[in-house]
């Protein structure tokens, strides 16, 4: 197959339907060399005394991981400068980072979470960077938060980089989803699949089953059904797969299919969840919909929700279309049958 790079995709795509302007094509293509540099410091681990915690915590109150930190400098080192951003929002950031003065500023919004999986660093189980990308609101006031509350229905691109045995960068702008793995030789990102399709039906779950005595009701029994395998209500065995990592379990839903939850449980009541809508959910939600998988909170369309607030939690069930469907009905219609 002739190799495709990253930049020649996007201005191939740039000209086949405008859906990448000039100043997107370049967000992505700085992101994606972003990614490379994380991609280099993740795996240089122990060697490159990047491993083991910072002695800080960031807003989510959890404790930071020195790649945290230098994953989170990089993306905002690489994307100051070019004029294609007017603000940036991370998880590791407590309030929206806007562009320096001594920068021009662009139309657009970069959200991310630097390096998610931040538990498997130190065990070398795979990790990842997630983005979401949202234009600035009309009219020529400066930017603040509030123009980053928009729902993930706005977003004009999104996607994920995972660094594991490879480093490959899935992306969508709203025309179907994409693949691009790194050529370390050639130093570049490399088309390896388009028109990425979820399938609708799926015998593989992801949760993480040691919060099961926490979970509402209709989460138990979607769980409980999928547990009783050929002789229950599902009439099939199921298997299941949680590698506490949402890059690399969307990853795999996006390769071979499968549903993932991480539901709303009794542990904190107060927060509808503990996945961040802004710059987990909603990018995931929108790759997993282009893909032709469904996303939910249990109620709604995960992309329908208006934030109130930059970091928000939310409930996420996503990946194959008709498990989705079902688990969501249970929490619409929970008389209803298996
Ligand atoms: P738990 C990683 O910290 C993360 O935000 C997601 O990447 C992952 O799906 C989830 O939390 C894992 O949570 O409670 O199973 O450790």
């Amino acid at each position: 197959m002739k190799k495709i790079s990253l930049s020649r995709y996007l201005v191939e795509q740039q000209r086949v339907d405008g859906r990448i302007p000039p100043q997107l094509r370049l967000l992505l293509e700085v992101v994606a060399r972003a990614c490379k540099h994380i991609s280099h410091s993740v795996n240089t681990g122990a060697l490159g005394e990047v491993l083991g915690t910072a002695s800080s915590e960031n807003v989510q109150g959890e404790v930071q991981k020195k790649l945290d930190i230098i994953a989170n400098e990089v993306l905002i080192e690489a994307n100051e400068w070019g004029g294609h951003l007017a603000a940036m929002a991370s998880e590791e950031m407590e309030g929206i980072y806007v562009v320096p003065n001594r920068y021009p500023q662009g139309e657009y919004l970069l959200l991310f979470d630097p390096l998610d999986g931040s538990s498997n660093i130190d065990v070398n189980v795979s990790i990842g960077t997630i983005f979401s990308v949202l234009k600035m609101p009309d009219g020529d006031r400066g930017v603040d938060e509030a123009d980053f509350l928009q729902a993930g229905s706005q977003q004009v691109a999104a996607g994920y980089c995972v660094y594991g045995p490879q480093t490959t960068l899935v992306l969508t702008v709203g025309d179907g989803v994409a693949m691009f793995t790194l050529d370390r030789e050639q130093g570049s990102f490399v088309l390896v699949q388009e028109n990425v399709m979820i399938p609708a039906d799926t015998k593989e779950f992801a949760i993480n089953m040691s919060n099961m005595r926490h979970w509402d009701a209709p989460v138990k029994r979607y769980v409980d059904e999928c547990l009783a395998g050929k002789e229950g209500p599902r009439g099939k065995d199921f298997n299941m797969r949680w590698v506490a990592s949402m890059v690399a379990d969307v990853h795999r839903i996006l390769t071979r299919g499968g549903i993932f939850l991480y539901p709303w449980d009794k542990r904190e009541p107060e927060k509808p969840g503990k996945l961040r809508l802004m710059y987990e959910a909603n990018p995931m939600g929108w790759l997993v919909e282009q893909a032709g998988g469904a996303a939910t909170n249990g109620h709604q369309r995960i992309l329908d929700i208006q934030p109130g607030k930059l970091h928000e939690r939310v409930s996420v069930i996503l990946g194959s279309k008709h498990e989705v469907e079902r688990v969501t009905r249970y929490h619409l219609d929970p008389s209803s049958p298996a």
